[in-house]
């Protein structure tokens, strides 16, 4: 089977954000070899305002996934860290979307790929800029540098604060035990 290389962002605003993100990948980790996390992300909410900051992130790796089967997958572990169905850019445990797969482009009802929405949210580009400045954006032929550059005009990404602790590779793999299984 072949191998697809992906990424994904992943965001947490309610809960234990941490724990929700770290919870994530090791589920993530059954499904795909992750090969790099970005650091860890407190964000502005963008959308819907009124609602806690988000802590986002993003994450790379290989899957021998359909994008359609990688799209479901996503979704159960959406539902299983609590997830329920609310309004559009609401509040929520765990988001998982996917971003790039490949140089794959698919426009669907339920998953388009690129992300749409990627190239104007400081909140994606910039860890994905910390773990892939020079790949590729399909849609656009740009760099994600080139991305990152285009949407704050070179200056400072508004909203998107590094936050102290982040979540290891390592620790990812060794396989996380939650608190409170
Ligand atoms: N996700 C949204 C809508 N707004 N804002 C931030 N800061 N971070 C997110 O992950 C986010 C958002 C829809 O998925
Ligand atoms: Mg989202
Ligand atoms: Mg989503």
């Amino acid at each position: 089977m072949q191998r697809h290389c992906i990424y994904l962002a992943l965001g947490s605003n309610l809960g234990d954000r941490h724990n929700n993100l770290t919870i994530a990948l090791q589920q993530l980790s059954r499904i795909m070899d992750i090969t790099a996390l970005s650091s860890l992300y407190e964000t502005t909410p963008v959308g819907y305002l009124d609602q806690p900051d988000f802590l986002n992130m993003v994450c790379s790796g290989t899957t021998e996934l359909t994008p359609e089967e990688l799209l479901h997958q996503a979704k159960t572990i959406e539902k299983e860290l609590g997830r329920q169905p609310t309004f559009r850019n609401g509040p929520r445990p765990l988001d998982i979307d996917i971003l790039l797969y490949d140089d794959l482009r698919l426009q669907q009802e339920h998953l388009s790929i690129p992300h749409p929405r990627m190239r104007e949210r400081g909140f994606v580009l910039v860890p994905l800029a910390e773990i892939a400045p020079e790949q590729i954006d399909p849609e656009t032929g740009k760099t994600i540098r080139e991305l990152l550059h285009d949407l704050t005009a070179g200056g400072k990404p508004e909203g998107v604060r590094i936050y102290p602790k982040r979540i290891e590779l390592k620790t990812v793999k060794a396989g996380y035990k939650p608190q409170n299984p």
